[in-house]
C-alpha cells in the first residue's frame, strides 16, 4: 500500500462513505443484501483495504483462466478491476487476434478451447515474470509473453494425450511444463471399442521443455500411465525438485455411469513423476516412439513413476513452499492427506510396496504420509500464505478452511458465497508466499450480484489473509468459465508500451509513406499499408477478382496507446495494430465491387477521417 501513499486521504473519504451504506440500509432493503450481514467497522474496513484511489495502481495481477472462453482475464489486485482479456484458443476481435495472419495460423483449425491452469514461469520456484502458460482440453498448451501480453505459441494438439487438464504446471527454474490426459484413449489412437478400455487404453503425462531464453516450448517425451483420468498437478521444488504429482481418479478403469463405476474404491492415487530420470532415460534411448514421440514404458524402464495412494476421486495436489509436504485431497471425503517426500523416498528405496499397477509400484499408504486433516466437506484445493498456513477449499461446505501445516491443526473457516472451486493466493504456490491475499474461485453464484438472467454472474471472493480470522472483503465479477488463477506482484511484471522500431524486422515493414503501395506478382498482389495518425497509406487500393491479397499494415507510432485498426468491410477482416507493430492479412478477393477500410481503434481528433476503398474488377 505505501505505493500510493498520496492518495490516504481517499481512503479516509471511503471509509465514511461504506459507513455511510451501512446505516443507511432499509427494511425494504435488507441489510443481507447489501452487505452480506457484516457490520459497519467490518464494511469501512473491507472498503479501505480494497479500494485503489482513481489513478493509482493495485499491487498485484491476478491472471484468470477463462476456461472455455479460451481465454486468459487479467484481474489488479486488491481491486479486482479486470483490467484485460488475453485471447489464447479463441478469436478475440477486440485485439483483432485470430484474423491476422499470424494468430490466424496459431490458431489452426481449432477457434475453440478450454483453458484451465494458468502456470507463471519461474527461477528457483518464484515467479519471474517472464511468461504464463496455459493448458487447454484438445492437448494444447500455450505460452503468452509478459512482455506485451499476448499469446506467442500455441503447441498441439500433442499425439497420444487426449483431454489435457491435468496441466500446465511448470517446474521450479521452468524446465518443463508438463501435461497429462483426462480421457485415456488407445496409444497410438486407432479405433478401439470402449469395452476393451481396462487394457487397451492409456493414460499419458508429457513433459514439454522450455527453451530457458526464448521461451519456446518443444513436446520433450511422454510416459504410457494406466487407463486412469489425471486431473491435476503441481511440480516439486526445494526438497522434492525433479519431481512432479499428478491427481488420478477412476482408477477402477470403468467406463459407463463413472460417477457410480468410478467411486468404487477407498482411495485412488497420485502419481510421482521423477522428471529427472524421465530425462535420463530418454538420454538413454529407453523408449519407444509412437507417433513421433519418445515415450517410456514404465513397465520396462522402473524407477520413474510411483503411486502414491489417496483419498478417493481426489482433485487437487499442492507442494507445500518447502517442498517436503504434498497435499492431496480427496474430493469425496472431509480429510486432506498430508504425504511426506522424504517418507515416500525412504519407501522407495525400502520397496516398500502393496502391489503395482501395469509395472508401476504402488507406495504403502502409512509409510509415507504426515497427516490427515480435518478440513471439512469436499476439499479440492491447497494454497498456502506465510508461517506454515494453508487455505483448502471445500466444494461441499462453500468454505476455505486455514490449517496450520506441521501441527495439521484447523484454525479458521471462512464462507464463500457459493460452491468454491480453486483458490489462489498472492505468490501462493511458490517458495515464498506473500500471505494477504486469497481469492475463491467460485464455481456457482447466485445472488452476489445484479441479475442477468439464467446465467447468473460468476463471483470471486477476495479474502483478507492478513490476520488470525480470514475476512470477506469483496465480492468481484469474474468472467466465465472460472479455473484456477495465479497471483504475482505487480513490479515483477515489466510490460513495455510501445514495440521499439529497431526490434521489427519483419520482412513485409514499411516506416515511410513514401515506401507503401501495391506490388503485383501473377495473381499475388502485395499492399504494404502505413498506418499513422490519421490516415491509412494507400487510402485506396485496387485488385482484380480472384486475386490473393497481402495487406501488411505497419503502425508507425512510437506513442503510448496509439493502437490503429484495419476493418475491411464485408471481408470478415479486423486487425489491430499497436505502435512499432506490424501485421498481415491475406485473402482471396471473391467479391468483386468497392469495398471501404477504416480504422477500428479511437486514435485522433480524425480517427475517423483514417478510411480508405479497396476496388475489386
Ligand atoms: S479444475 S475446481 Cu479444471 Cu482446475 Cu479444480
Ligand atoms: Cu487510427 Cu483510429
Amino acid at each position: 500500500m505505501d505505493r500510493h501513499p498520496q492518495h490516504a486521504w481517499s481512503r479516509v473519504l471511503v471509509i465514511a462513505a461504506a459507513a455511510a451504506v451501512a446505516t443507511q440500509c432499509t427494511p425494504s432493503r435488507p441489510e443481507s443484501r447489501r452487505s452480506g450481514g457484516a457490520v459497519q467497522s467490518d464494511l469501512a474496513v473491507a472498503a479501505q483495504k480494497t479500494y485503489v484511489a482513481p489513478g493509482d495502481l493495485d499491487e498485484y495481477y491476478m491472471f484468470s483462466s477463462g476456461g472455455h472462453s479460451g481465454q486468459v482475464y487479467v484481474y489488479g489486485l486488491p481491486s479486482m478491476r479486470h483490467l484485460s482479456t488475453i485471447p489464447v484458443f479463441t478469436p478475440y476481435p477486440a485485439t483483432g487476434y485470430g484474423f491476422d495472419d499470424d494468430s490466424k495460423k496459431m490458431l489452426g483449425d481449432l477457434t475453440w478451447g478450454d483453458a484451465h491452469h494458468p502456470a507463471l514461469s519461474e527461477t528457483k520456484g518464484d515467479y519471474d515474470g517472464r511468461w504464463l502458460f496455459i493448458n487447454e482440453m484438445n492437448g494444447r498448451i500455450a505460452r503468452i509473453d509478459l512482455r506485451d501480453f499476448k499469446t506467442k505459441q500455441i503447441l498441439g494438439p500433442v499425439p497420444n494425450l487426449h483431454g489435457n487438464h491435468a496441466s500446465s504446471f511448470v517446474t521450479p527454474n521452468s524446465e518443463y511444463a508438463m501435461m497429462a490426459s483426462r480421457f485415456s484413449r488407445p496409444v497410438p489412437q486407432r479405433p478401439v471399442g470402449v469395452d476393451k478400455y481396462a487394457t487397451e487404453y492409456k493414460g499419458i503425462i508429457a513433459g514439454v521443455k522450455i527453451e530457458p531464453t526464448s521461451g519456446e516450448m518443444s513436446l520433450a517425451w511422454q510416459i504410457l500411465m494406466p487407463p486412469f483420468d489425471y486431473d491435476l498437478g503441481d511440480a516439486g521444488k526445494l526438497a522434492s525438485d525433479g519431481w512432479m504429482f499428478f491427481t488420478s481418479y477412476n482408477t477402477e478403469r470403468a467406463t459407463g455411469k463413472l460417477e457410480v463405476t468410478a467411486s468404487q474404491r477407498d482411495r485412488d492415487y497420485i502419481a510421482a513423476v521423477d522428471w529427472k530420470a524421465a530425462e535420463r532415460a530418454i538420454a538413454e534411448g529407453k523408449f519407444d516412439t509412437i507417433d513421433g514421440v519418445k515415450v517410456i514404458d514404465p513397465k520396462k524402464v522402473p524407477g520413474i513413476v510411483y503411486l502414491l495412494p489417496c483419498g478417493k476421486s481426489p482433485h487437487g495436489v499442492d507442494v507445500a513452499p518447502n517442498g517436503n509436504w504434498i497435499v492431496g485431497s480427496g474430493k469425496l471425503q472431509g480429510v486432506t492427506t498430508v504425504f511426506n517426500f522424504e517418507k515416500i523416498q525412504t519407501a522407495i528405496r525400502n520397496k516398500d510396496f502393496t502391489g503395482e499397477e501395469d509395472g508401476i509400484p504402488v507406495l504403502k499408504y502409512e509409510s509415507i504420509k504426515d497427516a490427515e486433516v480435518p478440513v471439512g466437506l469436499g476439499p479440492l484445493h491447497t494454497q498456502f500464505g506465510t508461517d506454515n498456513w494453508a487455505y483448502t477449499s471445500l466444494f461441499v461446505d462453500s468454505a476455505i478452511a486455514k490449517w496450520k501445516l506441521g501441527t495439521w491443526e484447523v484454525v479458521d473457516k471462512a464462507p464463500m458465497s457459493y460452491s468454491i472451486g480453486h483458490l489462489s493466493a498472492a505468490e501462493g504456490d511458490t517458495v515464498s508466499p506473500d500471505g494477504n491475499y486469497l481469492v475463491g474461485l467460485n464455481k456457482l453464484s447466485h445472488g452476489r450480484h445484479l441479475s442477468v438472467g439464467p446465467s447468473q454472474p460468476e463471483s470471486s471472493q477476495l479474502v483478507d489473509i492478513t490476520e488470525e480470522k480470514m475476512k470477506l472483503i469483496y465480492d468481484a465479477f469474474t468472467e466465465p468459465e472460472p479455473h484456477y488463477a495465479q497471483i504475482i506482484k505487480a513490479d515483477k511484471v515489466k510490460p513495455i508500451e510501445v514495440y521499439p522500431k529497431e526490434e521489427n524486422k519483419h520482412p513485409m515493414a514499411v516506416w515511410d509513406v513514401a515506401q507503401a503501395g501495391v506490388t503485383r506478382n501473377g495473381k499475388n498482389v502485395l499492399v504494404k499499408m502505413v498506418a499513422v495518425r490519421s490516415t491509412l497509406t494507400p487510402t485506396d487500393f485496387e485488385v482484380q477478382a480472384g486475386d490473393q491479397v497481402t495487406v501488411a499494415i505497419t503502425n508507425v507510432e512510437q506513442t503510448t496507446d496509439e493502437l490503429h485498426g484495419f476493418g475491411l468491410l464485408d471481408y470478415n477482416i479486423n486487425v489491430v495494430i499497436d505502435p512499432g507493430e506490424t501485421k498481415t492479412v491475406t485473402f482471396t478477393a471473391k467479391k468483386s465491387g468497392v469495398f471501404a477500410y477504416y480504422c477500428t481503434n479511437f486514435c485522433s481528433a480524425l480517427h475517423q477521417e483514417m478510411q480508405g476503398y479497396m476496388v475489386v474488377k
